[in-house]
């Protein structure tokens, strides 16, 4: 990758199917504004370079222009333009856009006619993000929020991903390096003024800062909402046979996504649909039924369904209302299965065929879906405190886990460290993975990792 100007479609590819109202062609780069001169003054390309001056509109206004061809001057389409001067744009350097419609054709032409210029190029997937990144508008974790955004299917994952743009999880880890940074401060100096004899261990007022670092990013990595709001909260159906965990699966998921029958022990795998539940994102399991089975599949599902329910965030017990179901509910919550009694939901199905009461269970027909209101504000009401709590914000990425969990074990090193010269190296090396987060050091590894995450229309 080089320094030079690069173009490249912003909205999806039209296809011939859905072309869209509108294409939007982004440019970026040093010759990006006379491009656009180009492409919209007739005889420009012509004359060359002294066509420069004249003919660009104010930057940052948009303006109708016909859009042609500079070779042939054949009219492509008439669109609105816009330029951006340096260093005030997206990337950092002059940008350049082209409103056109958004038919294939249009397109093409518009692109072709890019590339006959000579002097610019086709954007690799992530440039415009990377440049704007290298020019300092963007750190990393910024970065990665532009890709959530894009991808961001429910209300909570966007109001996520645009917290983390913001800048919420920059200011964060920064905050901490700085913090981090200070201790290391204090540790040099005492290298520094005790060149002979060297002080024993860490000064009383620095190490209480290091172990209340050590303590906030310990509480932040055991933090899950983010990455249950980025790859979705996982709820577990569990409960007896035949109870009709799977016709509650269909219902959420309003389709027949499980085999639904009369048989006691129908479901054996673990069968996933990912649902929008409320704004949250959800991957909903049905699980076998549990029950002590001579058969080795059922057995080996009953298995599975417990791992799923260890495993997920939140769990819905379905009893059968016209069994003992009280009976089953005291047998199958913990420790047969883990329970958490805050946030986990009974069920009590098939209420169309016996009543069923219980303090705080929700009595339900997945036959006639009486019932699911109720249990759709339940499930909400859970996930909202499952992912909401605390103001701090989430962690989002194994990225960032990864260098936590690093600066974690380095500041617990220079706590146990029996010299200041140790325990400085071990501060430095945590301020360092911390710094990898946001990109404060070379992370020239990360960057084509990072910025491949988002390339529309590729
Ligand atoms: N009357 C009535 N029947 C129901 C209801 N829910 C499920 N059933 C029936 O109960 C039987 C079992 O339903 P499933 O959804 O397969 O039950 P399951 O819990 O998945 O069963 P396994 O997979 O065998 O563990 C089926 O015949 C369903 O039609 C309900 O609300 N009312
Ligand atoms: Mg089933």
């Amino acid at each position: 990758m080089d320094g030079g100007t690069i173009y490249a479609l912003g909205t999806p590819t039209p296809s011939r199917w859905a072309p869209g109202a509108l294409s939007v062609i982004r440019l970026s780069g040093p010759r990006a504004a006379e491009a656009l001169i180009f492409l919209t003054e007739p005889h420009a390309f012509e004359r060359g370079q002294s066509a420069r001056e004249p003919a660009l509109p104010e930057p940052r206004r948009m303006v109708v222009r016909t859009v042609i061809d500079p070779r042939t001057l054949e009219k492509i389409d008439r669109g609105l333009v816009v330029w951006f001067e340096a260093p005030n744009s997206e990337t950092g350097e002059t940008m350049a856009e082209l409103h056109l419609h958004g038919g294939r054709a249009v397109v093409n032409a518009a692109l072709a006619a890019l590339a006959t210029l000579g002097f610019c190029r086709l954007a690799e997937p992530g440039e415009f993000t990377r440049r704007a990144f290298e020019h300092g508008k963007l750190d990393l974790t910024q970065a990665e929020a532009i890709a959530d955004l894009v991808y961001a299917e429910t209300e909570q994952q966007r109001r996520l991903a645009l917290d983390q743009l913001d800048g919420a999880l920059h200011r964060l880890y920064e905050d901490w390096r700085t913090l981090g940074l200070r201790a290391l401060a204090h540790l040099e100096a005492a290298i520094d003024f005790h060149d002979e004899d060297l002080p024993e261990g860490v000064d009383e007022e620095v190490r209480s800062g290091i172990t209340r670092l050590r303590t906030d990013i310990a509480d932040h990595l055991g933090d899950q909402r983010g990455e249950r709001l980025r790859e979705g909260l996982h709820i577990a159906i569990i409960g007896p046979p035949n109870a009709g965990k799977s016709s509650l699966l269909n219902l959420l998921a309003r389709r027949d996504a499980a085999i639904v029958s009369e048989t006691a022990g129908t479901t054996r795998d673990v069968i996933e649909v990912h649902l929008d539940l409320g704004g949250w994102p959800v991957v909903l399991a049905d699980t076998a039924g549990l029950r002590a089975s001579a058969d080795s599949i059922e057995q080996e599902g009953v298995r599975r369904a417990k791992a799923r329910a260890a495993s997920a965030g939140l769990r819905l017990l379905v009893l059968d209302a016209t069994s003992n179901w009280k009976k089953a509910m005291a047998e199958l919550t913990a420790p047969t299965v883990r329970w958490d009694a805050q946030h986990d939901i009974v069920v009590v199905n098939k209420v169309d065929l016996a009543r069923a009461e219980g303090a705080g269970v929700v009595p339900l027909s997945a036959k006639s879906g009486a019932g699911l209101p109720e249990l759709l504000k339940r499930i909400e009401r859970s996930a909202g405190l499952l992912m909401e709590a605390g103001a701090a914000p989430p962690l989002t990425r194994a990225r960032h886990r990864e260098a936590l969990v690093e600066a974690e074990a380095a500041l617990g090193r220079a706590l146990a460290a029996p010299e200041v010269a140790l325990a400085a190296e071990d501060v430095r090396l945590a301020m360092r993975a911390l710094g990898r987060i946001t990109g404060t050091v070379r992370v020239e590894e990360l960057l084509d990792v990072i910025f491949r995450d988002f390339c529309i229309g590729k």
